[in-house]
């Protein structure tokens, strides 16, 4: 074959590969947006965000953009394989289809040679295969809501269809564009005389691409032109993803002068490690209670509803919140106390921990004693309301005195495991203690943390009162007394409890101060927790264990 054939021959299989790509793309789009069905390239990226060392995790939200940046890098990077993919097997597909043996074999089916078709064939099943293997951790997830059993079917389903999608569509694709002569006669000979002798279908003559010029010609654009088409409404399913993204709420705090004791629904911090967080259905949603059980369980929303609930106040802080900072947040959550679940389906000899499963794909685990903490609930109300989608609908648990990331959302099973199990993030290296050190911080007036740390915008003002307010939180512990020092933490003081709340929940505190001198002070605050525990000026940053210490603020007096 001449050079110049062959380029164009290559440049055909180039041109259906990249269809196929898109056709494939579409497909995934379709099952992500429709059926919850997380596509390789997100896939791909959960799957190795937990495989990450926490420094190399920070290190790649600095060189990305933060967190945001680097799921944005994720997805892209998955697009780019599986067009650079698209187009490498496209590429070997026209190499093999036009090898000479290729050419030379009698029977083309459905417009391939045997050699074309094997390629395609063991392509699609060494890439499913491989994918499922390797993902399997993920396969679990499905952002509509189908508990793991049924969403690891749905999720190798999908990417079973997505990939033999590709292979026909690659198959009709370069078949169309590369026309043949004695194509036909392949065709009729191969179907006809299925089991006859094959020196009958040997003398046919043997199909063969027709000249350059026409193959890169108008069939060529058409095939463009019908790729274009199919990237049309992967582009808007895409978009529509993208609106939906949590980019303008992952990591949002909830700080400042203006919070309250109960934080609205909208407002309460949000942390999540999705791109689009998952839109359960409600119909489709299941919460399996398996493992170390007699019995496992699966319990619809309506099952779950009718089972008796508590209602109680609880506050959630992420591991990630700086002292001074507002990834946390506190609401009144009702559901079903997970023993009940538990219980229900007989918890055997030897549980250690729960492992929590949600439609995200993501995991997390805590002892099974916490788990049979009546505090320990499947909670579907907020306030009052349903949960949010990026609060967990339809169900969360909730884990008092557990950092924020051990309140599964969008949980879909429970399972009773034997051993110290490691969720997304603790693999990271988080933990492994994840109880919430005792911390108390102020709010207001306006706090500033720049380099030369914290302080007060504003000055205060010689002879004048200014109420000064902080939150505190111990967990599950409780707080009993807040104190506040002016002198940097050598003589403390009373401070006034203004909204209590639980021990389960944060506090506020106030304090009044009309300083007597002009100057430059150190303002602080201690906490003393239900067991008697005086809060310890031990800073530690939030790597592994969350961060702990004094908030230390600056604050000038005016004369
Ligand atoms: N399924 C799932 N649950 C999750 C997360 C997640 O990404 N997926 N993030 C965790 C983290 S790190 C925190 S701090 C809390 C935040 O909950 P919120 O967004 O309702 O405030 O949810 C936790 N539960
Ligand atoms: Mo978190």
């Amino acid at each position: 074959m001449r050079v110049g054939r062959r380029i164009s021959l290559l440049g055909a299989g180039l041109l259906a590969g990249l269809v196929a790509a898109l056709l494939m793309t579409l497909l995934m789009v379709v099952g992500r947006d429709w059926l919850g069905i997380s596509p390789p390239p997100e896939a791909v990226s959960d799957r190795l965000a937990p495989t990450l060392d926490i420094k190399t995790f920070f290190d790649l939200f600095g060189k990305y953009g933060g967190y945001n940046g680097l799921k944005k890098f994720g997805i892209r990077s998955g697009l780019e394989g599986v067009f650079g993919l698209g187009a490498v097997m496209g590429i070997l597909y026209a190499a093999i289809a036009e090898s000479r043996r290729s050419r030379a074999a009698s029977r083309w089916r459905i417009g391939s040679s045997p050699y074309g078709l094997l390629f395609v064939g063991i392509g699609a099943a060494v890439l499913w295969i491989g994918t499922v293997i390797f993902l399997w951790p993920v396969l679990a997830a499905n952002f509509r809501g189908l508990p793991p059993s049924r969403a690891r079917l749905a999720s190798a389903g999908g990417l079973l269809i997505y990939y033999v999608g590709y292979g026909l569509t690659l198959i009709a694709t370069y078949r169309f564009v590369v026309r043949r002569v004695g194509r036909q006669a392949a065709d009729e000979s191969s179907e006809t005389d299925e089991s006859a002798e094959p020196s009958a279908a040997a003398t046919v003559p043997v199909p063969a691409p027709v000249p350059v010029g026409q193959i890169i010609g108008r069939r060529a654009v058409a095939a463009g032109v019908a790729g274009a088409l199919l990237a049309l409404p992967s582009y808007r399913l895409l978009q529509r993803l993208y609106d939906r993204a949590a980019f303008s709420y992952d990591g949002r705090p909830y700080s400042g002068p203006g919070i309250q004791p109960i934080a609205p629904n909208d407002a309460f911090y949000s942390v999540t490690k999705n791109v689009v967080d998952p839109n359960v259905t409600k119909s489709f949603w299941r919460l399996e209670i398996t493992g170390l059980v007699d019995q496992s369980k699966r319990f619809s929303f309506d099952d779950l509803a009718s089972l008796p609930t508590t209602e109680q106040e609880t506050t959630l802080m992420c591991i990630s919140n700086r002292i001074g900072a507002g990834l946390f947040s506190n609401a009144v959550w009702k559901g079903v106390p997970l023993r009940d679940l538990l219980t229900a389906a007989g918890v055997k000899k030897g549980a250690v921990e729960v492992k929590l499963h949600a439609a995200d794909g993501y995991t997390d685990t805590f002892a099974i004693e916490k788990a049979m903490e009546p505090a320990t609930l499947v909670a579907y109300l907020m306030n009052g309301e349903p949960l949010s989608e990026k609060h967990g609908y339809p169900a969360r648990v909730i884990v008092p005195g557990l950092f924020g990331e051990k309140n599964v959302k969008w949980v879909t099973s429970i399972e009773v495991i034997d051993h110290d199990g490691k969720g997304f993030y603790e693999q990271q290296g988080w933990g492994p203690n994840f109880t919430i050190p005792t911390r108390s911080d102020f709010f207001a007036p306006q706090t500033v943390l720049d380099n030369s740390g914290f302080h007060f915008r504003d000055p205060f003002k010689l002879n004048q009162a200014t109420t000064l307010c902080g939150r505190t939180f111990a967990g599950d512990r409780g707080v009993t007394k807040v104190e506040i020092s002016l002198d940097g933490g050598t003589s403390w003081l009373p401070t006034r409890i203004d909204y209590p709340g639980t021990h389960l929940t944060w506090s506020f505190w106030s304090y009044v101060w009309r300083p007597t001198e002009a100057g430059m002070y150190q303002v602080t605050s201690r906490a003393t927790d239900g067991t008697g525990a005086v809060q310890k000026d031990d800073a530690r940053d939030i790597v592994p264990q969350g961060a702990s210490g004094y908030h230390r603020l600056a604050a000038r007096v005016q004369g």
